[in-house]
This record gives C-alpha cells, sequence and structure tokens, in this order.
C-alpha cells in the first residue's frame, strides 16, 4: 500500500521524466532530460561527462521500459510507472544499484563543478534547476538534506537521498525532500 506521501513522491518524479510533457515517459524524455543538465552545467558533448550521462541515462531507461511497461508501447504511463515502481523496482534486490546509481553518479559529479566531491547550495540549485525545481525549493530541499548543517552534502549522502526519493517507503527519510516540498 503507498502512503500519500509514497504517491506523490512517485508523482513528481514522473513529472521530471516526462520532460516533453506529453503524459508518457519515453527514451526521448531521458536524452532531452540529459542535454538539459549538460546545458545548465555548460558541458558539451563531446566531455566525458557527458557520455556518461548518456550511457547512464540510457541504462536506466532500458530497465525502467523492462519493469514497467506492461503493456510493451515503449513508452511509461503515470499509472505504469506507479504500478511498477511500487511492486519494487528497486526494491529488495539491487536494481536500483545497477540500473538507477550509474546515471544519478553521473549527474552529481556533473554537478560537482570544483570537483570536491560535494555538492554546495549553487551547484545543487543548477543540477536541480535541469529537473524544474524554483531555487525557493532547492534551498528548501538542500536544508533538509544537510542534516550537519555544514553547507555542503557529499555525493554519497546525496545518492542515498537518491534512493530514498525514488525508491523508499520511509517518508521521514531526509531524500523524501530531495526535490523540495512532495
Ligand atoms: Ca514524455
Ligand atoms: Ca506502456
Ligand atoms: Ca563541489
Ligand atoms: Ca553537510
Amino acid at each position: 500500500m503507498a502512503n500519500i506521501i509514497q504517491q506523490r513522491k512517485l508523482d513528481k518524479a514522473f513529472g521530471h521524466l516526462d520532460v516533453d510533457r506529453n503524459g508518457y515517459v519515453e527514451a526521448q524524455d531521458l536524452t532531452a532530460l540529459g542535454v538539459r543538465l549538460l546545458a545548465n552545467f555548460g558541458v558539451g558533448y563531446e566531455d566525458p561527462r557527458a557520455r556518461k550521462i548518456a550511457d547512464g541515462f540510457s541504462t536506466f531507461w532500458v530497465a525502467l521500459a523492462a519493469a514497467l511497461d506492461a503493456d510493451g508501447d515503449e513508452r511509461l504511463s503515470p499509472q505504469e510507472y506507479r504500478d511498477g515502481m511500487l511492486a519494487g523496482f528497486g526494491g529488495p534486490d539491487d536494481a536500483f544499484d545497477r540500473h538507477f546509481r550509474p546515471g544519478a553518479l553521473a549527474v552529481l559529479e556533473l554537478a560537482d563543478t570544483d570537483g570536491d566531491g560535494y555538492l554546495g547550495p549553487e551547484e545543487f540549485a543548477t543540477m536541480q534547476n535541469a529537473f524544474g525545481t524554483t531555487r525557493e525549493e532547492s534551498d528548501f530541499a538542500f536544508g533538509r538534506l544537510d542534516l550537519d548543517g555544514d553547507g555542503r552534502l557529499s555525493l554519497d549522502e546525496l545518492i542515498v537521498a537518491v534512493r530514498e526519493f525514488y525508491v523508499g517507503g520511509d517518508e521521514n527519510a531526509v531524500g523524501t525532500w530531495f526535490f523540495g516540498r512532495v
């Protein structure tokens, strides 16, 4: 059973992924999201980080479609997404680590512009902007995630939060707030 927070997280995540807003998540949405991220950070396609994003998102899409595209039309409806995620994509087995982590890590590494292994509020906000998060919501999320209040988030703690946001069932986990209010 999905609680209301889980439901809202799933709908929010679906909204991020449906970049062209046609009501379905498709392969080209992931491509568009990657393009937007690279543009926000001013990184060109020749950059190795661009390749990591493209590979990570492609891996993610193939796994997502294989697990969630119940009717086989190569796109995910909101219902397919919700049902599939609740049925345990990234659940007890290590689907998250295998299919999701490489893309998520590529995004975080891209966002860590000074390469210190942490995201500060500016780096975080630039990344969030690609997902349509406002600066205000980004700062709200940053404040929730920065448990020790030192003004930075390590890539390791961010990966944990991303996992909590996308596949976690615990609404009290800080990752619930990864993209701002839910
Ligand atoms: Ca779409
Ligand atoms: Ca489908
Ligand atoms: Ca940094
Ligand atoms: Ca911190």
